[in-house]
C-alpha cells in the first residue's frame, strides 16, 4: 500500500502516525499551547523524534460545538507554521482545512496531503487539489461540527458511511484525481454517537474494500468518556488502545496527539496483523 504525493511516494506498508500540531486557540486539548510560531516548530520537530511520518497541521478546530473561523485568522495561524516546517524540517505537511484557499496557499507553501472532514465538498476544493496533485484524505462527517452531535441518525452507520466515502472517491476520480492519492476516514466522533462509533470500529474492515489506505482519527475524543465515564486528563489509554484496534483491522495512519505512545500501539497492531497474513490459512 502506497500514496503518492506530489514529488514523492509514502510507503503505507507499515503502518504511520500523523502528529497533531493545533494551531487553533480554542483547540479542544492543546488549547492554544502552540499558537507562536517557534512553539508550534518545537512540537513539530518533538513528534518527528517520536516517530511520526505526517505533521498535520490546523487552523480551525472541528471538534463538536467548533465554530467557524475567518479565511483571514485562519491562512494567518497556518501559513506561517508551515513555512517554518517546510524550511527547517524534513516532513511530509498535511493541511487540515475545509476552504479552497487555504488549500491552495498551504500547498504552494510545501503541504502534500489535504485533510478535510468535508472530503472536498467546498466549490472549488477538487480542483485545487488536482492543480496541485496533493494526496487528499477524504472524511465522512454527518452535519457540521456546531451542530454534529445533536441527534446523529442513521440506519446502517457502517454502510452509509462506505457508501458516501465511494461517491467521494468516484467524484474525485471523474475530476481526475487519481485514486493512488487518496486515503479515506469514517470520521470518528463527526456527527456519531457512542453506539456509532463503536460500530465503526468493530467494522473497521469493511472500508478496505474501497481500496485506498484507510486514515482513522480517535486520539482524546469523546467517546471514551462516554463509554468508561474519565474524564479528559484520562483519555490516553483508551486513545492507544483504541489506535492498536484500528491498526489490527486494517487501519494504515493514525492521526494522534500523543505520538510516542501511539507510535508503540501502531508498530504491535502492525507486527500481529502481518503475522496473521502471513499464516497459510
Ligand atoms: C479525524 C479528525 C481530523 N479529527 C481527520 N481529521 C479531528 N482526517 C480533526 C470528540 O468527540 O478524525 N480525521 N481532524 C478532531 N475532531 C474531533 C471530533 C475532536 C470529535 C474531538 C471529538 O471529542
Amino acid at each position: 500500500m502506497f500514496l503518492k504525493l506530489p514529488n514523492r511516494t509514502l510507503d503505507l506498508r507499515q503502518p504511520q502516525v500523523m502528529g497533531v500540531l493545533n494551531l487553533t486557540p480554542d483547540s479542544f486539548f492543546d488549547g492554544g499551547r502552540y499558537s507562536n510560531i517557534d512553539a508550534a516548530l518545537t512540537q513539530a520537530r518533538a513528534m518527528l523524534a517520536e516517530g511520526a511520518a505526517i505533521i498535520d497541521v490546523g487552523g480551525e478546530s472541528s471538534r463538536p460545538g467548533a465554530v467557524a473561523v475567518s479565511l483571514d485568522e485562519e491562512l494567518a495561524r497556518v501559513l506561517p507554521v508551515i513555512e517554518r516546517i517546510k524550511h527547517e524540517l524534513d516532513c511530509i505537511v498535511s493541511i487540515d482545512t475545509t476552504k479552497p484557499a487555504v488549500m491552495d496557499a498551504a500547498c504552494s507553501a510545501g503541504a502534500e496531503l489535504i485533510n478535510d472532514i468535508t472530503a472536498l465538498g467546498a466549490d472549488g476544493a477538487l480542483a485545487v487539489a488536482c492543480r496541485h496533485s496533493a494526496a487528499v484524505c477524504l472524511m465522512h462527517m454527518q452535519g457540521e461540527p456546531r451542530m454534529m452531535q445533536q441527534q446523529p441518525q442513521y440506519g446502517d452507520v457502517v454502510a452509509e458511511v462506505h457508501a458516501f466515502l465511494a461517491a467521494r472517491i468516484a467524484a474525485c476520480a471523474a475530476a481526475g484525481l487519481a485514486r493512488e492519492r487518496l486515503l479515506v476516514d469514517p470520521g470518528f466522533g463527526f456527527g456519531k454517537a457512542l453506539p456509532h462509533n463503536l460500530q465503526m470500529l468493530a467494522h473497521l474492515d469493511r472500508f478496505l474494500t474501497l481500496g485506498v489506505p484507510l486514515l482513522v482519527g480517535l486520539s482524546r475524543k469523546s467517546m471514551f468518556s462516554q463509554l468508561l465515564g474519565l474524564p479528559l486528563a484520562e483519555r490516553l489509554p483508551p486513545s492507544i488502545a483504541a489506535a492498536a484496534i484500528a491498526v489490527r483491522s486494517g487501519a494504515n495512519i493514525v492521526r494522534a496527539h500523543d505520538v510516542a505512545a501511539t507510535v508503540a500501539a501502531v508498530r504491535l497492531a502492525g507486527a500481529v496483523r502481518q503475522a496473521a497474513e502471513a499464516r497459510a490459512p
